[in-house]
């Protein structure tokens, strides 16, 4: 069994050259290429990624031109990594511990961490920025230009640098293509409903869209004992899949004739629902779930995300006669550090059910497509509770084209036509004053079910996959 130690002691703290799918250009397929990855800096680890999977605010970034856009940039912020270089400073953090990047950042000691009312962390707070926490990149391409980072996590690469705000460690044992999605798309949603809203048992509880991120608001509404979920979705197929996330009843938004859907939905509950979540990421569906959230005490939960300077608008006579109350809820108002840990060891104990939401697998070499094996299902759909502008349809994003590995292709004889002439790769990639840098091509993103394991074993100095029960217990101590 490889240690740590002789698994990254020829690359730990030297500059890694790795690939990496880079957006060049908004909705521009994503480059696969070689990159240049420094060593983290002080408070940072340098995380080699064992799966990452797509969210829709990657796609929703990929399509951006605009600021908060930037490019190049390394998208993907939903992941499962292992520790491959600690920065200086850096405690509590080992080579060769698994972790979970999360785009919130937890340092335990300001006054939001230690409040129990607030995961939004004062000292790193959250930017959508294209930097690291220091106002500089870690990433630089083979002609020595800047990359940009994505929301502190950047998971679309071999190996990237997060700060340990932005980290959780977790027992090795845990499955990582399980865990992975609790980076952000099923902690934000199963959250959302347990710490931002705090369903309780017996509720009613609606929920505008069922992608992955409303079936995951199901999930906790259903762990927190609401009981009657309605979910709410311009396609109605979504109903058949949501009934195994809990979703009770079901409003399809396309066919609602002259009414409105919170009209039906006031209907249906006989004055609204007790918590409604908007997850589609519109404003508007931020104000009909708000007009069918119940007067006195009716919440709503603001998940999804929106167009940069998108507004909410409501009258203030009906925020002040019907006593609603409105929240956001970044990361489903969970604190990483603290809450990851609960939610894995529910997973553990078979009460979060993490497998029914993963639909689609990939090795490296499928992520070009080669040996494609895609599977129809909920991650490669946007959930709308409403039609989208000008087509009437849910969208697909099949259309983020990934190109077969560059590597494959000859990538540095690639490179070399486009070097200035008289210039070799070498000279071009090794930035003068980093003589050494490692190339680390190897596994990339992405997950393949068979060999799966024997890849985690060579990831993960020491991993011990056992039967659930038992990992259960190592993780949970
Ligand atoms: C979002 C929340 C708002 C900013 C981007 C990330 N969460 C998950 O994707």
């Amino acid at each position: 069994m490889a240690s740590a130690k002789d698994q990254f002691g020829e690359t730990s703290g030297k500059p890694i050259r790795c690939r990496a799918a880079v957006a060049r250009k908004p909705g521009e397929p994503l480059v696969i290429e070689e990159v240049i990855v420094a060593p983290p800096k002080s408070g940072e680890v340098r995380i080699k990624i064992i799966c990452t999977s797509l969210c829709f605010s990657d796609v929703t970034f990929w399509k951006l031109k605009d600021p908060p856009a930037f490019y190049p940039r390394i998208l993907g912020h939903e992941s499962v990594g292992v520790v491959e270089t600690v920065g200086e400073g850096v405690d509590g953090f080992a080579e060769g511990d698994v972790v979970i990047p999360v785009f919130v950042s937890e340092c335990a000691e300001c006054a939001d961490c230690k409040s129990n009312k607030s995961n939004l962390c004062s000292t790193y707070p959250f930017k959508v920025s294209p930097w690291m926490h220091d106002g500089s990149s870690r990433f630089t391409d083979l002609n020595g230009e800047t990359i940009y980072h994505f929301l502190s996590v950047s998971s679309f690469t071999e190996y990237t640098v997060v700060h340990v705000a932005n980290i959780t460690r977790v027992d090795r044992t845990v499955p990582p293509d399980r865990v992975c999605l609790l980076s952000c798309g099923v902690s934000t949603g199963v959250g959302a409903a347990w710490r931002s809203a705090n369903v309780e048992a017996g509720s009613t509880v609606a929920i505008f869209g069922l992608g992955s991120i409303g079936l995951a608001v199901a999930e906790g509404s259903r762990l927190c004992g609401a009981r009657r979920i309605i979910g709410i979705d311009v396609n109605p197929d979504k109903f058949e899949i949501a009934k195994s996330f809990g979703v009770t009843d079901f409003v399809d938004s396309s066919n609602v004739g002259d009414k409105s859907v919170s009209q039906i939905i006031n209907e249906m509950t006989g004055g609204g629902a007790d918590y409604c979540f908007e997850c589609v990421g519109k404003a508007f569906l931020v104000e009909e779930a708000f007009a069918c959230c119940r007067k006195g005490w009716g919440k709503t939960i603001v998940v999804g995300v929106d167009k940069p300077g998108a507004r909410i608008s409501f009258s203030s006579s009906e925020v002040l006669h019907l006593g609603k109350t409105i929240q956001g809820s970044l990361f489903g108002g969970l604190k990483p550090k603290s809450d990851i840990p609960i939610l894995i060891k529910r997973y553990i104990d078979k009460e979060l059910e993490l497998d029914k939401f993963v639909t689609h697998e990939s090795s490296d070499e499928e992520q070009g497509g080669e040996k494609k094996k895609k599977k129809k299902g909920l991650k490669k759909e946007k959930s709308s509770g409403e039609k989208e502008e000008g087509t009437g349809a849910t969208e697909k994003y099949d259309d983020i084209p990934v190109p077969e590995p560059d590597r494959k292709k000859g990538l540095l004889d690639k490179i070399k036509e486009k070097l200035p002439s008289g210039k070799t790769t070498d000279e071009v990639a090794v930035p003068p004053q980093k003589p050494e840098i490692v190339d680390c091509g190897a596994t990339v993103v992405g997950k393949e079910k068979k060999g799966l394991l024997n890849k985690i074993k060579q990831i993960i100095p020491g991993y011990n996959a056992r039967s659930a029960d038992e990992n259960g217990k190592e993780a949970c101590n």
